[in-house]
């Protein structure tokens, strides 16, 4: 019994499924927070809205979201604030994709 589990534990070792939990760690689009960083340019933990319009291209519908994801109408961006604009954009992808 031992020899068959010591079996079934190398061949589990050296496997391609084993090894697949492990290297399944940095797929698909970046978190909110990576996103964030990039896009603070200054380094100062809060997107203005120059920083935010940086890249986009709806610029018009990237204003929208920033006035409304400012909740507290300081002028810029704080990570919770603008993660739930990511979190927005999410749902609407995935609301996309059904239609
Ligand atoms: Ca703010």
């Amino acid at each position: 019994m031992k020899i068959v589990i010591t079996t079934l534990l190398l061949l589990c070792i050296g496997s391609p499924l084993c090894l697949a939990k492990e290297k399944k760690k940095r797929t698909g689009p970046p978190s909110a927070e990576e996103a964030f960083k990039t896009l603070d340019k200054s380094g100062d933990s809060a997107l203005s809205l120059e920083e935010f319009l940086e890249g986009k291209s709806g610029q018009e519908k990237a204003r929208a979201d920033f006035t409304k994801a400012d909740v507290d109408k300081d002028g810029s961006l704080t990570l919770e604030e603008f993660s739930t604009i990511e979190r927005s954009g999410a749902r609407e992808r995935k609301r996309k994709k059904k239609e």
